[in-house]
């Protein structure tokens, strides 16, 4: 059955977009793009590709052999992925050259009917941090997820899996490197993030689904979706499939692809290729990152309903099983808002105290600060009415003992260098503790008066505190306060 085909992807030269041309017609949007002009000067195109534009294999065996990666063997389906083996990046290689004869697009093995074999998800920046092999391009660097996981983890409780999440949780900052014929099944991607992806050499094809028609390929009880759209879909098993129109893409070498929220995809390396791959979430797409966990929290829940009556903890044990399927749970995403809400009101509040200008509020990075706190507060609102986080469990986040953290020091200094660098402000260093702490005098305040947060009313009334006392500060005519306290809810007064 063949895929009907919408549309492309549209290109546009990265180098003549500007950041708000950008978030107004692709983040906000919510709309696939591919970019071109952004690997410029980039070491892994250099070291990482021969002379003729091939994988430069001699190079990652004499200088990354060692590193343990994860490679799929894109024959062989184990539930909705494909199977995952270990090996050293000197062994994928091996693999890479003993198995480098003809293979053509969609194969799954190559011509002696070995699996064809893929690197995916190498934590390369992560292992090699001094190595330095690209720079996030400024679209892409408003990343709450991995500027959080660069100080702290998702997912802290102790359970079998901790060594496991320690390292496949660390960062989402990947490298990718398959032959020609290497594949990867349908999906969205993790947490619902945005993802982008560049080819530093080969060229992909990739496939997408609007989130709109992401139903056409789930069976009847939307449990399971389609893993590979190239072959024959069973259509008594997934009734809407044909219906789905897909846009193609085919992305060459040095282009970036954005991928937005919720877009199904499957994607076919039809020439030997190393990408370099993201996946990050901010202001724009924090709501899809909710709903999911909201949505995989209720099937986790439905999916144990029978053992209710003889479990001591049921909600515990929900809690558990989300965050091994979603990879975090109601607790983790709390604490993560929570700090970013708090990292994001330190910054206004320093901004406040260093601006002698009035109109500070307007100035882009205080704008994008007041967004960010908007859309963290419509997130708490709507986690304000989910019973499993009603505030009757343990303490979860004591703000003052925050303040003192190194690590929340790190956050925001990361957070003023992110917003600095996309607003074009000088950077400033902040290595000093006093630094920051200098412009806490009117936030400590609030601290002193509600700085334990139990549940989401407390994050609430929190941030709308700090927001009140800030916006008399505030010019009344900045576009997005009126809507900051427009969420103001009554009770949090
Ligand atoms: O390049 C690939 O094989 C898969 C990449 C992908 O699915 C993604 O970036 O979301």
């Amino acid at each position: 059955m063949g895929l009907r085909i919408g549309g492309e992807i549209e290109k546009e030269n990265g180098d003549e977009l500007s950041y708000s041309d950008f978030v107004e017609r692709y983040l906000m949007k919510n709309r696939p793009v591919v970019l071109r002009g952004l690997m410029d000067g980039w070491r892994a195109c250099k070291d990482w590709v021969t002379h003729t534009g091939q994988p430069n294999l001699e190079f990652f065996s004499t200088h990354f052999g060692k590193s343990i990666v994860q490679v799929a063997d894109c024959g062989t389906r184990e539930f909705t992925d494909q199977k995952r083996m270990e090996m050293s990046v000197a062994e994928f290689i091996d693999h890479w050259l003993k198995d480098s004869a003809n293979y053509h697009v969609n194969a799954t093995t190559n011509e002696h009917g070995k699996p064809l074999v893929y690197l995916k998800d190498w934590h390369f920046v992560k292992e090699y941090p001094e190595y330095l092999a690209y720079t996030t391009p400024l679209f892409f660097r408003d990343d709450w997820l991995n500027l959080y996981l660069d100080n702290y983890s998702m997912h802290n409780e102790p359970d079998a899996c901790q060594e496991k999440n320690e390292i496949s949780c660390s960062d989402y900052r990947f490298v990718y490197m398959g032959a020609k014929g290497t594949w990867t099944p349908l999906h969205a991607d993790v947490f619902r993030s945005y993802s982008w992806s560049a080819n530093v050499c080969g060229k992909k094809k990739w496939l997408f689904l609007p989130p709109s028609q992401s139903h056409l390929v789930f069976d009847r009880n939307m449990k399971s979706s389609v893993y590979n759209i190239c072959e024959d879909v069973n259509e008594a098993k997934f009734p809407g499939f044909k219906k789905a129109v897909w846009l193609e893409c085919i992305q060459e070498q040095d282009e970036i692809i954005f991928v937005p929220s919720g877009w199904y995809h499957q994607v076919h390396n039809l020439e030997d290729t190393i990408s370099i791959n993201h996946n990050w979430f901010n202001a724009y797409n924090l709501s899809w990152v909710w709903d999911l966990l909201l949505k995989d929290y209720n099937e986790a829940k439905e999916y144990i309903e029978d053992v209710r009556d003889i479990c001591d903890d049921f909600e515990g044990l929900c809690q558990r099983n989300l965050a091994a399927n979603t990879g975090m749970n109601f607790c983790d995403f709390f604490i993560f808002i929570a700090c970013f809400s708090f990292a994001n009101l330190v910054q206004l509040y320093h901004l406040h105290r260093v601006n002698e200008n009035p109109s500070w509020c307007l100035f882009p990075k205080a704008q994008h600060l007041a967004l960010n706190l908007l859309s963290a507060q419509k997130i708490v609102l709507k986690m304000k009415t989910v019973d499993a986080l009603a505030g009757d469990h343990a303490l979860l986040l004591d703000l003052r003992k925050m303040m003192d953290d190194s690590k929340f020091l790190e956050l925001c200094s990361g957070l003023d260098r992110t917003y600095r660098g996309i607003h074009k402000e000088q950077q400033q260093n902040y290595d000093k503790k006093e630094t920051l702490m200098d412009g806490l005098g009117d936030l400590d305040f609030i601290v002193k008066s509600c700085s334990q947060i139990y549940a989401p009313e407390d994050l609430v009334s929190f941030i709308d505190s700090a927001v009140k006392k800030l916006s008399r500060a505030f010019n009344r005519e900045s576009p997005l306060l009126p809507e900051l306290d427009e969420l103001r809810s009554p009770d949090a007064q």
